[in-house]
């Protein structure tokens, strides 16, 4: 199969992304670009191989081969339009410390983190930095170390966080648009972070405690007992935050919405589980919990949850 086509990229620098973060995303990414124009930063100083080799099955089921090369842990890193980061949410920060003294001052750092938290926390600790953050509904999963799954398509917002990011965010959009992906820039991004965060909040805990495919959580008992009070709790919080807060019912909805659209899928957190690696829940409803304690509000329901699935990884 022959690869997609892609469009030219036009940027000054030829177009080049670095990408840290070898998961399903960032191989969904590494792919989407141009190729020969990626490459990835290696998680361990010296990576096993040149090249991270893997076969790309897209949306339509076709399935193509990627090898994006390593960066040469010796040398500088590449002259680059943008850096993606798509590791988990709590290794962000550490990867980017690792790496931050070779990356250019001006160099746009974007962040595809799940849940809240890490973002906020990286932008605080560079602020002089270009970070803007993505919120994606693209669906990738890797079943095994060589296949990524395109299990469906979606979109991408991006928006800046630092106010160096500003000026830069119509240039990293029309970059990132040299891949087969949607993007866009989105100018409310808090708000955006806040309503992937609502549906992970809804969905992933109820996946991981009751071991479910997405849909399946909507007509459980232990789901029914809890979804309301937790849109209280969410509707609360995002008001106390001074957010545009839709009420307890139509963040249910929405949350009831993205469960149906995605009936089939095992969500991140579940599969976080299965293979019994840390989950997001710190940067999800432990997050929600610990923001309620910080402006006294008394979370429980979100409190419960992170809790339980916190238990579920450390025994
Ligand atoms: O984002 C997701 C996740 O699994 O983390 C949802 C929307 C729940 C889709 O599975």
């Amino acid at each position: 199969m022959a690869a997609p086509r892609h469009q030219e990229a036009t940027s000054a620098s030829g177009g080049f992304t670095l990408i840290l973060g070898a998961g399903a995303i960032g191989r969904l990414w590494a792919a989407s670009l141009p190729p020969q124009r990626v490459r990835f930063i290696p998680r361990d100083t010296v990576p096993a191989a040149r090249c991270c080799e893997y076969r790309l099955q897209a949306a339509d089921g076709n399935q193509y081969p990627a090898s994006i090369p390593y960066c040469e842990t010796a040398q500088p890193l590449p002259r680059a339009d943008c850096l993606l980061v798509t590791t988990k949410a709590a290794d962000a920060l550490p990867a980017l410390e690792r790496h931050i003294t070779r990356l250019p001052r001006d160099i746009p750092v974007v962040l595809f983190q799940n849940g809240m938290g890490s973002q906020q926390r990286i932008a605080a600790r560079w602020p002089e930095r270009p970070i803007l953050a993505a919120v994606t509904t693209e669906g990738a999963n890797n079943p095994s170390a060589h296949l990524t799954i395109h299990a469906g398509r979606g979109q991408t917002s991006i928006g800046s966080l630092t106010p160096n990011a500003e000026h830069c965010l119509p240039t990293v959009v029309r970059h990132l648009q040299n891949s087969r992906l949607r993007v866009f820039p989105e100018p409310e991004i808090h708000q955006r972070l806040w309503q992937k965060l609502i549906v992970n909040a809804g969905i992933n805990p109820f996946t991981a405690l009751l071991n479910c495919v997405n849909g399946d959580i909507l007509a459980h008992p232990f789901y029914l007992q809890h979804i309301d009070p937790l849109c209280q709790e969410l509707h609360q919080l995002m008001a106390r935050e001074g957010l545009n807060s839709p009420s307890a019912d139509a963040l249910r909805e929405t949350i009831e919405t993205v469960a149906r659209a995605t009936a089939l899928n095992t969500s991140s957190m579940r599969a976080d589980v299965l293979k019994n690696r840390p989950t997001e829940i710190d940067y999800i409803n432990g997050y929600v919990a610990s923001r309620g304690e910080a402006l006294n509000l008394e979370l429980a329901t979100n409190r419960m949850l992170a809790e339980r699935v916190r238990a579920l990884t450390h025994c």
